[in-house]
């Protein structure tokens, strides 16, 4: 098939997470009424913040917002991963970032496989955090051996899927009856399986051991366990979950409320009870809590400089709290939170003077038509100044290790895990067949393309 017939992977990616979207309304319920409610609430501060809707129009993000969402799995074996990798490259997906999940407890390290440039965002931003279960942590050898031979047995893609991701890598592409087939067979990998593939008594071994084994080990496949749609206000969110039957985590993830957004603020609610059908009984008499729900909102990517001092007012705070956030201490949290971040500053100018920040730029009308003027600016803070030049902050695209943390706790149940800090990128790389690609220098790339884009169209050279 000639190249030109191909749908795009970004037209892939899109018809994929709303495909998503609606499997998991109807897996999940609750899913459906938390959309609901973030479009109530993004269409309120578009209302009253109209700074925010310009910012968001500036940007583009205000096309995506509605579309916008992340989903996560968990992943048993290398060739799962290696596989699932080929599966996202079809839809124009890369891993991004590695997350070690270890030293918070959780026997997994991860990646985020997204779209990398920016008018492939615009078009989908849909990113998957993936996780692999990591048996070596797991000092049981008996039970580790069990998870290995249960997980070497199940294949998690249909034939079809297989067939559609190597015909798209030998031929380049799909074309679009191709891409529709490869939509619907891909999306049985995510889908909940109510038949485990364990007896009761060996799910009940995984589980004794860790609830996330369970969860990884005893099923067909690695279920999308939650779908999260971006809000403009996550605090209004976490009020209003409550009224609508949603009962929220404790503390909302990450930074602290601000005018100008950072990073990745995130909340989550409570797994469901999902009935479960063990290989030894007959009916569905079993139950498992895998999947939930979670909202995120998300602000400007950091600089290496901005994340460091993200990080250390993050553990700061941390500090002076006495350990991990509560539902008993979460009020005083939140508070310690804000103090420590007042030495972030809240001021796009002042961030961007700093150097906290990635930015994009725009030539705005006033500079279009100076174009041709002799005496005008030729400088990027000459630009700025007149006018000529807008900038607003670059959207950050990945996760955080801490929210993570805090995200896969809430929701496995509190049981504390000892797996030391054992965070081990080349054998993630190795697992996966690829190297994760490295976050910081994508923006610092996305902030150049603007750059030069802005002073192409100015006639002058920036950046
Ligand atoms: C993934 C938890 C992490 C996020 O948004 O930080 C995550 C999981 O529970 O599998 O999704
Ligand atoms: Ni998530």
């Amino acid at each position: 098939m000639p190249a030109h017939d191909f749908v795009s992977p970004d037209s892939i990616r899109a018809q994929f997470s709303a495909a998503m979207s609606l499997m998991y309304k109807q897996e999940v319920p609750l899913y459906g009424t938390l959309l609901e409610l973030v479009s109530e609430i993004n269409q309120q501060v578009m209302a009253q913040q109209p700074e925010v809707a310009q910012a968001l129009r500036w940007t583009g993000e205000i096309e995506r917002l509605d579309q916008e969402r992340h989903g996560a799995i968990r992943v048993g074996t290398a060739e799962e991963l290696a596989t699932i990798a080929r599966l996202f490259a079809v839809m124009g997906m890369q891993p991004v970032g590695y997350y070690d999940l270890s030293s918070a407890g959780v026997p997994v390290h991860s990646t985020a496989f997204r779209a990398i440039h920016e008018r492939s965002l615009h078009i989908s931003p849909f990113r998957v955090f993936t996780s692999l279960l990591r048996l070596e942590l797991i000092d049981n050898l008996p039970l580790r051996e069990l998870a290995r031979e249960i997980l070497a047995k199940r294949q998690i893609f249909t034939p079809t899927a297989l067939e559609l991701i190597a015909q798209c890598e030998r031929e380049g592409g799909l074309g679009a009856a191709d891409a529709e087939r490869f939509v619907v067979e891909a999306l049985h990998t995510f889908r909940w399986h109510q038949d485990a593939t364990v007896t009761a008594a060996q799910y009940q071994q995984l589980h004794d051991q860790h609830r996330l084994i369970a969860d990884v080990v005893a099923f067909k496949g690695p279920h999308i366990n939650h779908l999260t749609p971006r809000t403009l206000d996550i605090d209004a969110i976490q009020r209003g979950m409550p009224a609508k039957g949603i009962p929220p985590k404790a503390v909302v993830e990450g930074p602290p409320t601000r005018r100008h957004p950072i990073l990745l603020r995130q909340t989550s609610f409570k797994a469901l009870q999902e009935k479960v059908a063990f290989s030894d009984q007959q009916g569905s008499a079993g139950s498992h809590t895998a999947r939930f729900g979670e909202i995120e909102q998300r602000g400007a990517a950091l600089t290496p400089k901005g994340r460091a001092l993200y990080d250390r007012l993050l553990d700061a705070t941390r500090v002076s709290l006495g350990g991990a956030p509560t539902e008993a201490n979460a009020e005083r949290y939140m508070a310690l939170l804000k103090e420590h971040f007042a030495a972030f500053a809240d001021d796009l100018a002042q961030m961007r003077e700093q150097g906290l920040a990635y930015f994009r730029y725009f030539a705005t009308d006033k500079g279009l038509d100076a174009r041709e003027l002799a005496d005008r600016p030729d400088s990027l803070e000459g630009l700025i100044e007149a006018g000529h030049v807008h900038y607003e902050a670059l959207v950050y695209e990945d996760f955080l290790p801490v929210s993570a943390a805090g995200i896969f706790q809430s929701n496995l149940g509190g049981e504390a895990h000892d797996y030391g800090s054992n965070a081990n990128r080349d054998a993630f790389e190795q697992a996966l067949g690829l190297k994760v690609q490295d976050e910081l220098a994508l923006y610092a790339q996305s902030e150049r393309r603007s750059l030069e884009a802005c002073g192409e169209a100015l006639g002058v050279v920036l950046g």
